[in-house]
């Protein structure tokens, strides 16, 4: 049987190259050999405070992104999270599986309660219950995402083994799968920091709707190391993440990426590195104005269709085993 894929982004501001590189391209490129499910996890978004009209506009954005970087709708299912009510049901008795000691470990959520400090909700403490709800309803066997979210992945794994051995075989137990290269993209002004949507300066994160000026502003004020060569050096970790991007958006192996700046300087690295950026978004951006409202509806309608079919048989599952459906 063809295995399966799932993963998602939250709708919570602008993608970015690291949102691209460490997740949606990969996805893009597994689509062929999985049965895929691309979710727009707007449950998770609400987590955190978010302004009811932009978050519908943030949603349909998103969802345009996974399809002008290549997510084929007639091969892969889009869809958002909302639309198929068995995630939040799933989400309950997961929560009744999962155990507060578990959560209290998970460093995102740590992070940005540390961040928040007031006013933190039940939700932001329970979004990994949910994302385990979101892999395990379809039955999935890999899941591509960044390497922040490897933690998030071992409790669902977690998770599902449990409920398996307490009710009787019901869920897959996922593997993730995290890009070699990729997994985390750093901050272009903080390479101690990955490159994040939530980052204060908005130099760090280069957003895949930049326009050029942009694009040529953010890599130009790019912080660098001391020396002078170009070549990658994990104890460089400023230079190797431009060229990173570099190698990852030319598709140009490390060698190749190594030869073509021999004997020039940080300019040069970062002048080039702006123009290949500039070019790859360039059609990507094209396609994201060119999907009109009605292609969007009718291919989310259909994505929300597939998607609860699947769910619903798992869900059902999941009710027989704890004695829920009567
Ligand atoms: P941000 O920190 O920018 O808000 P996020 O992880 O909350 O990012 P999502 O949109 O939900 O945002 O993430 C989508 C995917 O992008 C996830 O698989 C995540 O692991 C990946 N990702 C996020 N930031 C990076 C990064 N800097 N490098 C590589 N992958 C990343
Ligand atoms: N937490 C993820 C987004 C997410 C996800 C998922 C990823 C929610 N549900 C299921 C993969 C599979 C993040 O990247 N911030």
């Amino acid at each position: 049987m063809t295995k399966r894929i799932f993963s998602g982004a939250q709708p919570t501001g602008n993608v970015h190259l690291g949102n691209y590189l460490g997740a949606l391209r990969n996805w893009v490129a597994l689509q062929h050999e999985y049965e895929s499910f691309f979710c727009i996890v707007n449950l998770h978004a609400i987590t955190v405070a978010q302004d009811p009209a932009q978050l519908v506009e943030k949603t349909r954005d998103l969802a345009r992104i996974y399809l002008a970087v290549g997510i084929d709708p007639q091969v892969s299912t889009v869809f958002v999270q909302s639309d198929v009510k068995e995630h939040a049901e799933l989400t309950w008795v997961l929560n009744c599986i999962a155990r507060m000691s578990e959560l209290e470990r998970m460093t995102q959520y740590k992070d940005k309660a540390r961040k928040q400090q007031e006013n933190i909700t039940v939700g932001l403490f329970d979004y990994p219950v949910l994302m385990a709800a979101d892999i395990l309803l379809y039955q999935t066997d890999l899941v591509p995402v960044g390497d922040d979210q490897r933690q998030h992945l071992e409790l669902t794994r977690d998770v599902a083994i449990r409920f398996n051995r307490d009710y009787g075989e019901t869920f897959k137990v996922p593997d993730a799968y995290i890009p070699k290269i990729g997994a985390r993209i750093m901050s272009l002004s903080d390479p101690s920091k990955k490159m994040s949507k939530s980052d204060d300066d908005p130099n760090g994160c280069v957003l895949l709707m930049d326009d050029a000026d942009a694009i040529q502003k953010k890599f130009k004020r790019a912080v660098t190391d001391s020396g002078t060569e170009i070549r990658f050096d994990e104890s460089r970790p400023a230079i190797n993440n431009l060229l990173e991007i570099y190698h990852l958006i030319t598709r140009k192996s490390q060698q190749e990426v190594e030869d073509h700046f021999a004997g020039k300087g940080y300019a040069q690295l970062k002048g080039d590195l702006a123009e290949v950026t500039i070019e790859f978004l360039r059609p990507i951006q094209q396609r994201v104005r060119e999907i009109t409202d009605e292609q969007l509806d009718a291919i989310l309608d259909q994505g929300r269709e597939k998607a609860e079919q699947i769910a619903r048989v798992t869900l059902e599952q999941v009710f027989k085993r704890t004695g829920l459906s009567l």
